[in-house]
């Protein structure tokens, strides 16, 4: 079975994630299937891309396939990761990237939701940041990229408490930018697509990248870098990262004693 489903109407394809049986999580492969739609669309100069759940699923994706992460002391999160990639290539996108949510959105999903130019979504959808709950210190880029969609204190709250924002906080503090109910989801998404196309896409595509300059953070001085680096290696090195990816493993709460 196809892990993603693709369908073009027009200038607006659709990427629809397709792993049921994992709660579409995001595995190596289907990350690198991901980012093959990416290609296919621009290569057939597509102006808006939807990015959404296969019909039917349960949850939009359960985030970052937990078996692929790394117990042998590499960094979980480092740059040139699959996950990292997709984040990349959706900002590289010329054109809007529009997630449709409308159940679960999970750790490196989350991320990767946020990361879409416009989100738009239905009461059932939820967002949670859980690298807390896996012994994970998250990375630069990704705090950075929260802290302009959702502000300091909710970035922390999400973060800390690794615990699901409901539909309608999502949209009190940004992270969506309309909330409809189920049964308009497509037609309120597709039709704010199809109102795009209708804009210059060299404008959009010149917006779209300044809005990425503009907003990639700030520069770290050599001392501040190597800080960083210290702290999430002392992180993922550590034992509360093995006890995280055991956990869920055993199915089990983790017990974590780092400190
Ligand atoms: C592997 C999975 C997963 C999964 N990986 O269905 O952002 S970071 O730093 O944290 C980053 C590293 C990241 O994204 O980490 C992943 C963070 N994700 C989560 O913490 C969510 C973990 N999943 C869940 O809490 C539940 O699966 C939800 C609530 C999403 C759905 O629950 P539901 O009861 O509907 P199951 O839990 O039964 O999941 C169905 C199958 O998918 C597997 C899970 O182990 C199960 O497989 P088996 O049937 O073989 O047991 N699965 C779910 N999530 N992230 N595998």
């Amino acid at each position: 079975m196809a892990l993603v489903l693709t369908e073009v109407d027009g200038a607006v394809g659709t990427i629809a994630l397709n792993r049921p049986e994992k709660a579409n999580c995001l595995s190596n492969e289907f990350l690198a299937e991901i980012i093959s739609a990416f290609d296919d669309f621009e290569g057939r100069r597509l102006r808006v891309v939807v990015l959404r759940a296969a019909r039917g699923m349960k949850v939009w994706s359960a985030g970052h396939d937990i078996s692929d992460l790394p117990l042998d002391g590499s960094d979980p999160l480092e740059y040139k990761i699959p996950l990292e990639d997709l984040l990349r290539r959706v900002q590289a996108y010329p054109g809007p990237v529009i997630a449709m949510v409308g159940a679960g959105v999970w750790g490196g999903a989350c991320d990767l939701v946020s990361t879409c130019d416009i989100v738009i979504g239905s009461e059932g959808a939820t967002f949670a940041m859980t690298p807390a709950k896996l012994g994970i210190a998250y990375n630069p880029s990704g705090l950075t990229h929260f802290l302009g969609v959702v502000g300091l204190h909710k970035a922390k709250e999400m973060f800390f408490t690794a615990q699901p924002v409901t539909a309608q906080d999502a949209l009190r503090v940004g992270l969506l930018n309309h909330l409809v109910p189920a049964d308009e989801l497509e037609a309120f998404t597709y039709g704010m697509a199809a109102t795009i196309t209708r804009n210059s896409p060299v404008a959009i595509r010149a917006i779209k990248e300044q809005f990425r300059l503009l907003t990639r953070g700030h520069t770290l001085a050599a001392e501040t870098f190597e800080r960083v680096q210290s702290l999430r290696r002392a992180a993922y090195q550590g034992e509360d990262y093995r006890e995280g990816l055991h956990a869920f493993a055993e199915k089990r709460p983790p017990d974590f004693t780092g400190w």
